[in-house]
């Protein structure tokens, strides 16, 4: 089957448009009374036939009238073919000017100039104002396509004109139907029994009935009931066609032209735009940054500004990079074209293409942010990754955002990803980008950092701290919360540890050359303490008593958590410590004790370990929290720990 083509008119007011696509199609597109009574167009029209050869077109018929070019841009958004009007008796005017450049800025590149009324002129006139026409069309993407005069009141020449359409409909580019479904909205309205319809020409993707779409840039979720094409319902309605799609999920109201019908996810409407601009030749006067301006874009008209980045004015026929800032969020993707228009008078002055769709607000340009640009304007997809994984440091870029952020289709990105990614542990080899397990990407230079980020920090507590044998995981994590976020501190860290360049001890790491370093007269009054802690059996000295003599400067607190750290004590209370030795001797005994006895009494404890009552509490509060003993009613019973059978030790 032929693939059935949109067409849109463009012409100044009262050149004829309508009047031809009744002739060619029989439909009146001029269906308000206030038309009928003004006898101009104001909205935009529709119409449909099949041509001899069996192909479907649709007709999408825009006002002439100067202040209705906003309608006119909803509905050229989409058109493949241009059916430029041009009436004999009038030549080319304003609107034949501003429509050209409106399809020429949309990148509508074929179509067919009608030169309608020509009943009324002599063949001298029409010769003349086709000259004009060639000449109008020398400088666009549209020289060179087919003039042909026609009548729509006597029918002459209409049959050429139709053999000049379908000619034109056979070298149109088909649109892509991969990818996410985008449908510029540019009706709405409610049927009996049915609900809200939309209409709209499918930029990409299918729609189904079934479908679960989102409204955009409301973000509100909907499901496709029914799908139409030319008026016939269908099962599947592919990109580029002319669409109706009876929604359910939101009422009538919450829908507008310019608002969008999309994949799920897929679009993320931004107030702000990086883009490409160009003023036209044609525009009056440079473009001062930071004027107001129309944005264009799909069926939508959003009020904005554009920040020149590189000066303060753009001379017309130049192009500069820019910010869009704009008043209403824009459903926007890279590669989309905007069509601007001066605020007052309003005027086509400029396009623009859309580079990045959700950067960061700026008003000026570094080296970097150029480079990334003009990487995402004519980039490789794979260097478009990397430029967005760079702009993201060592936050990294998800593949999902990256693929709102390049419009490209989800699994192009997966693959151009796949295709240079390093896994995160050979980082060291040349690799393009570095993917960790949750999917997120990072440049090679920002995995680097955060690898170094985690040894400094480890290194900077050490030299804090250097009694203390290695900084907990937790505090290392929190430490470091601003710059790396949680999943890329785990695998950093768990890199590290794999490669030896850090070393993990229980919940603590450290750098593997650094033992605690003890000064040597540290080392004298640790000796010291080891000593005052043992051969007094479990009576040993309190914390306060043992420090007692050790000088500030020795910072005998240090001492105390470098004895427990290193594993030398067993740290009961912040009052009480025991040598390591000594308590896995009291576990041993306990353990024999439960092998003859079924409870332990405080009386008995006190007993076996021969303390007064102020040690035996703590002691047993102890041995209850690690899960050697445990406290029933005033007894003791074997905790977890004895009756598993582990090993005793601490
Ligand atoms: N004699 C003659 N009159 C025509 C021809 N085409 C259109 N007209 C007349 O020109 C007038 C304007 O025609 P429309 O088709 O409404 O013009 P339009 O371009 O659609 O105008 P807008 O939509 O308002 O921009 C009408 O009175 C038509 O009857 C033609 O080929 N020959
Ligand atoms: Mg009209």
């Amino acid at each position: 089957m032929m693939r059935p083509v949109v067409i849109g008119t463009a012409g100044h007011i009262d050149h004829g448009k309508t009047a031809l696509v009744r002739r060619l199609t029989g439909i009146d597109t001029d269906r308000l009374k206030e038309e009928k009574e003004r006898g101009i167009s104001i909205d935009l029209g529709f119409a449909h036939r099949t041509l001899p050869s069996g192909r479907r077109i649709a007709i999408v018929d825009v006002p002439g009238h100067e202040r209705f070019v906003k309608n006119m841009l909803a509905g050229a958004t989409g058109i493949d073919l241009v059916l430029l009007v041009v009436a004999a008796d009038e030549g080319v005017m304003p609107q034949t000017r501003e429509h050209l450049a409106i399809v020429n800025l949309l990148r509508v590149e074929r179509g067919v100039v009608a030169l309608t009324k020509s009943d009324l002129v002599d063949a001298e006139t029409r010769e003349v104002v086709r000259a004009e026409v060639k000449e109008l069309l020398r400088p666009t993407a549209l020289r060179g396509i087919p003039i042909v005069a026609v009548s729509s009141v006597t029918g002459a020449g209409i049959e050429d004109l139709i053999q000049a359409i379908e000619a034109a409909a056979g070298l149109a580019p088909g649109r892509s139907e991969e990818g996410a479904a985008r449908l510029p909205i540019d009706r709405v309205f409610p049927v009996e029994g049915i609900g809200t319809v939309v209409t709209g020409t499918l930029w990409s993707g299918t729609v189904r009935p079934g479908d679960a779409l989102e409204l955009l840039p409301s973000g509100k979720a909907v499901r496709v009931r029914q799908v139409q094409v030319h008026d016939s319902t269908v099962e599947e309605a592919h990109a580029g066609q002319r669409t109706a799609l009876a929604i359910h999920g939101v009422p009538r109201e919450s829908v507008a032209r310019g608002d969008w019908l999309a994949t799920p996810g897929r679009f993320k409407p931004s107030h702000i735009l990086d883009v490409k601009l160009t003023l036209l030749g044609s525009a009056p006067k440079p473009l001062g940054s930071r004027s107001r301006l129309r944005c264009h874009l799909g069926a939508s008209e959003i009020l904005g500004r554009a920040v020149l980045f590189e000066r303060d004015t753009l001379p017309p026929g130049e192009s500069g990079w820019a910010q869009l800032r704009l008043e209403a969020p824009a459903t926007a993707s890279p590669g989309d074209r905007i069509v601007i228009r001066s605020y007052s008078p309003a005027l086509t002055i400029a396009s623009a293409t859309v580079v990045d769709s959700a950067p960061a607000k700026r008003a000026r340009l570094n080296h970097g942010d150029r480079a990334r640009l003009e990487t995402l304007l004519s980039g490789s997809t794979m260097e478009k990754l990397a430029a967005l994984a760079e702009e993201a440091g060592s936050a990294g870029i998800a593949g999902e955002g990256a693929a709102v952020r390049l419009g490209s289709i989800a699994e192009s990105i997966t693959e151009a990803a796949s295709a240079a990614v390093a896994a995160a542990i050979s980082v060291e080899a040349e690799a393009r980008l570095v993917r960790l397990r949750d999917g997120r990407l990072l440049s090679p230079a920002s995995w680097s950092q955060a690898l170094s980020e985690v040894v400094a920090a480890v290194s900077r507590y050490a030299q804090a701290n250097r009694l203390r044998d290695g900084i907990p995981k937790g505090e290392l994590k929190s430490l470091l919360a601003r710059t790396l976020p949680a999943p890329v501190f785990d695998e950093v860290l768990e890199v590290l540890i794999r490669s030896d360049r850090l070393l993990a001890r229980g919940d603590r790491v450290t750098l593997p050359e650094a033992a605690p370093a003890l000064s040597p007269k540290q080392a004298q009054a640790v000796g010291e303490l080891e000593r005052k802690l043992a051969g007094k059996g479990f009576q040993v000295p309190e914390v306060s008593e043992l420090t007692k003599g050790i000088p500030p400067a020795e910072r005998p607190n240090d001492l105390i958590r470098y004895l427990v750290d290193s594993g030398r004590a067993v740290k009961i209370t912040s009052e009480l410590l025991y040598p390591r030795k000594l308590w896995e001797d009291l576990e041993g005994r306990l353990r024999s004790y439960f092998e003859k006895n079924s409870t332990l009494s405080m009386g008995a404890f006190k007993d076996m370990v021969q303390v007064s009552r102020k040690y035996a509490v703590p002691m047993l509060e102890h041995l209850d929290r690690t899960g050697v003993t445990r406290r029933e009613g005033d007894e003791r019973v074997p905790g977890p720990r004895l009756k598993g059978g582990e090993a005793a030790g601490h």
